[in-house]
């Protein structure tokens, strides 16, 4: 089911605002001026018809926890510029060659008894080349015969690689969108958004399930937080999963030492994505290990019912799980 063809829409008083004239273009959902209205509203307002919107299509309680390993790390012939494994920045980060189908399946096995119901794997690749996607396939099939979901992050699919990775039992692939199209270029300059959006469109053909979303915090402006939130939004169907990352600042990326984001804005973001993709699992990712419990929490309130669970993400650091589990505990959450 769309969010257009709910019965009862709880953004229909904002939908209906006289200052918000109705897009001309009807596969347009959500319009840039209307998400800025959210991000804009008060604090405690937009939380609660976050969590309102939350409670009409989750359970408030619980979480889901996805676990991430870098299978092939570093080296990588893109310039997004927060991004470690960069090839072109010197952020420390030791590159390595794909790691061995063994090792991953121990990881995800380890990462299932731990409580992590998806198996994430990471490589810093513009795109795979067919001998990866061969190697890739090998370890979707592991993992999945463990009885853990897939996801991949691969980077950009040529025509025919989705279904060879959606045949191998992939459930999910990530491609995040990252930021508003307008300062794309600013952040990435060796890759166009349409790269993207044609990537995404492979996978969706592929019938394998999207997990896209971005990073807040790069140095942009609320505006285009909304033009990001409008372009996931905007996607038909939208993404199963929206992961909404807090920028993690590497020293030696050209992102280090960007003026840091208010945490109030990390969750007025996740919010906006709550209230626009209400079927979503809204991914707290990249992050929290900088943020405060508080804050998390306040995540959580703000409709976010997904995070990253084990000790590292990629190549940065995570809260630790136990840790994570006192804080679910505490909140009294559950996981899937
Ligand atoms: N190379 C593939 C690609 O770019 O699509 C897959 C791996 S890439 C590391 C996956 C995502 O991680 C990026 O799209 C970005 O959203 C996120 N990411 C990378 N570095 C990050 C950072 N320092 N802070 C927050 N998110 C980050
Ligand atoms: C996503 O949106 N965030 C994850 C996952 N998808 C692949 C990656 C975060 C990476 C943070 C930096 C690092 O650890 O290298
Ligand atoms: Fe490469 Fe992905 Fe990092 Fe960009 S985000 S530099 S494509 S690994």
């Amino acid at each position: 089911m769309r969010c257009n063809s709910l019965t009862a829409d709880p953004t229909d008083h904002l939908k209906n605002a006289d200052s918000i004239a109705q897009p001309a273009d009807k596969s347009v959902r959500w319009r840039i001026p209307e998400i800025q209205l959210l991000l804009d509203m008060p604090f405690n307002d937009l939380v609660f018809q976050a969590q309102q919107v939350h409670r009409q299509f989750h359970d408030a309680n619980t979480v889901q926890l996805s676990t991430l390993i870098s299978v092939k790390t570093g080296g990588c012939s893109e310039d997004c510029g927060y991004c470690p494994q960069a090839a072109r920045y010197h952020t420390g980060v030791e590159n390595q060659e794909m790691l061995p189908i063994e090792d991953v399946v121990a990881a995800a096995a380890a990462a299932k008894a731990q409580g992590a119901t998806r198996f994430c794997m990471g490589a810093a690749w513009r795109g795979p080349k067919q001998r990866d996607i061969e190697k890739v396939t090998a370890m979707i099939g592991a993992v999945k015969s463990l009885g853990m979901e897939t996801c991949a992050t691969l980077g950009m699919l040529k025509p025919g690689q989705a279904k060879q990775l959606g045949d191998a039992g992939l459930d999910y692939y990530n491609h995040n969108l990252d930021t508003s199209p307008d300062y794309y270029s600013e952040i990435i300059t060796t890759r166009q958004y349409q790269d993207r959006l044609n990537t995404l469109q492979e996978v969706r053909n592929a019938g394998i399930n999207v997990c896209c979303g971005g990073i807040v915090g790069m140095g942009e402006t609320r505006e285009a937080r909304a033009g990001l939130i409008a372009q996931l939004a905007n996607l038909d169907p939208y993404p199963e999963s929206v992961p909404i990352n807090y920028l993690v600042q590497v020293e030696g990326t050209p992102l280090y030492g960007t003026a840091k984001l208010d945490p109030f804005e990390f969750v007025r973001t996740i919010a906006a994505a709550r209230i626009t993709m209400p079927k979503a699992m809204v991914r707290l990712s990249a992050g929290r290990r900088e943020m405060s419990q508080a804050v998390q929490a306040l995540c959580f309130l703000a409709g976010a019912n997904s995070i990253f669970y084990g000790d590292k993400l990629l190549t940065t650091g995570n809260p630790e799980a136990q840790r994570d589990q006192t804080l679910l505990d505490k909140l009294g959450m559950q996981s899937l």
